[in-house]
C-alpha cells in the first residue's frame, strides 16, 4: 500500500475532501496527464483515470486536473478508474497560456517549492528569475534559484553582481551534477512530503537533476533523448517523481515565455526593494514614472536602484495588469452575452 503523507496527504486535505459530496471514494495524486486521461497514484496503486462526464463538461479546460491535483476517483479496475471530484487547488503555478491574453494554465499544484532552474554555461536571466518570484509569491510558493553545471566554469563576481538586489530574498543553490556534495545539499533542503517543481528552460539540467536526486535515470535527459531521437516527444509531458522517502518531485518542460498573471505589485516592489524607496516620494500614488520628487526614479539616476529592475518593474507590472482587466472584460462579456441571449429568449419564448 502506497503511504500518500509522502506524497503530501495532510490534514488540510483530509478536510477539503470531507467537504465534498463524493468524500466516500479513495482520494489520488495526478503524477502524468495525458491528452484525455491521468495518472494518479492512491493507496491502492496506479490507476489511469478519465474526467466523468459532468466534470469534462462542467468546467473549462483550463480547469480540467493538472499534475499535482488531488482527487477522488472511483476505481473500475485495478488499473483503471473514473474522477469524480478534484479537490479545491492550492500553491498552484499557473502561467499566462501563450496566445491568450486572459487565460491561465495551470502547470503544477500544491507545490511548496519552486526551482528556478539556470544554467551557469548560460547568461542569467535575472529578468526571468523576477518574473517566476513574483508569479510563485502570488501563490504562496517559496522560490529557490538553482544555478546549474558549476562544474563547466562561471564568473563567480559577475554572478554576484547580477543577483546583488534580490540576495536575501530568496534562496539560491550553485550545483553540479557531477558533486556529490551539491547534490546531497539540495536533497536535504527538500522535506518529506513536499512538493517541488522544477521550471526553467530546456537544456539548462532539469532533468538530469531530477535523476541525481533521485540517484536513478528516471527521466530522459537531452542528452539520452538526442541520440534516441525521442527528445522533443519526451519533453512535452509533464511528471512526478517520489524520491526516496522525501519528496515529490515535478518536472516540468522548457517554457519559453512564462507570462505572469498575478497583478501583485506589493510582492513586486518588495522584492525589488521599491517598496523602501516609494516612502519617500512626493505624492502617495506616485508611479514612478515621470512624477517630480520621485525617490524610485531618483534611486535608478544614482545608482542604488538597478535600472533594469526598475524596467523589468513596469514591464511586469503592465504585463500583470493587462491579464487581469482583459479577464475582468472577458468575464464582463460573456455577462453581457447570456444576458442579450435571456433577453432574446424573453422576447421570442416559442424558442
Ligand atoms: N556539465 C554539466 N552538464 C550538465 C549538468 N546538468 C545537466 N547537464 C547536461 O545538460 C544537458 C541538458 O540537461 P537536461 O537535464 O536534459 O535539461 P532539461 O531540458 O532542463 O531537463 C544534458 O546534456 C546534460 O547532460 C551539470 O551539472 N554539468
Ligand atoms: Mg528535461
Ligand atoms: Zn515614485
Amino acid at each position: 500500500m502506497n503511504n500518500l503523507l509522502l506524497y503530501g496527504w495532510n490534514n488540510r486535505l483530509f478536510q477539503l475532501k470531507q467537504s465534498s459530496s463524493f468524500n466516500q471514494l479513495p482520494h489520488g495524486r495526478v503524477t502524468v496527464v495525458h491528452k484525455t486521461c491521468y495518472e494518479i497514484i492512491s493507496e491502492e496503486g496506479t490507476f489511469l483515470c478519465e474526467l466523468t462526464g459532468n466534470l469534462l463538461y462542467g468546467r473549462s479546460p483550463a480547469d480540467y486536473p493538472c499534475t499535482g491535483d488531488w482527487i477522488l476517483y472511483q476505481p473500475v479496475d485495478k488499473e483503471r478508474g473514473i474522477i469524480l471530484d478534484i479537490l479545491p487547488r492550492e500553491r498552484t503555478l499557473y502561467r499566462r497560456k501563450s496566445g491568450t491574453a486572459s487565460e491561465r494554465q495551470a502547470i503544477a499544484s500544491y507545490v511548496d517549492k519552486a526551482f528556478i532552474v539556470q544554467s551557469l554555461d548560460m547568461e542569467i536571466n535575472i529578468r526571468r528569475v523576477e518574473r517566476f518570484v513574483l508569479q510563485l509569491t502570488d501563490e504562496n510558493i517559496l522560490p529557490v534559484l538553482v544555478l546549474t553545471k558549476t562544474d563547466l566554469g562561471f564568473d563567480e563576481e559577475q554572478i554576484d553582481a547580477k543577483l546583488n538586489h534580490l540576495r536575501g530574498k530568496l534562496p539560491v543553490f550553485l550545483t553540479s551534477i557531477y558533486s556529490e556534495d551539491d547534490i546531497d545539499k539540495l536533497r536535504r533542503y527538500i522535506l518529506s512530503g513536499e512538493t517541488v517543481v522544477f521550471t526553467g528552460l530546456s537544456g539548462v539540467g532539469k532533468s538530469s537533476l531530477i535523476n541525481a536526486l533521485c540517484g536513478q535515470e528516471l527521466f530522459l535527459t537531452s542528452a539520452i533523448s538526442n541520440s534516441t531521437g525521442k527528445g522533443r516527444h519526451t519533453s512535452t509531458r509533464r511528471e512526478m517523481v517520489l524520491m526516496e522517502n522525501s519528496g515529490v518531485l515535478i518536472d516540468t518542460p522548457g517554457i519559453k515565455l512564462f507570462g505572469v498573471t498575478a497583478d501583485n505589485t506589493g510582492a513586486l516592489s518588495e522584492m525589488l526593494d521599491i517598496d523602501d524607496l516609494e516612502r519617500s516620494c512626493r505624492f502617495d500614488d506616485c508611479t514612478h514614472t515621470n512624477e517630480p520628487g520621485c525617490a524610485v526614479i531618483e534611486a535608478v539616476e544614482n545608482g542604488t536602484l538597478d535600472k533594469g529592475a526598475y524596467e523589468n518593474y513596469h514591464k511586469l507590472k503592465r504585463e500583470a495588469r493587462h491579464f487581469t482587466s482583459s479577464e475582468h472584460d472577458k468575464r464582463k462579456r460573456l455577462k453581457s452575452l447570456s444576458k442579450r441571449v435571456k433577453q432574446f429568449k424573453n422576447h421570442n419564448p416559442d424558442l
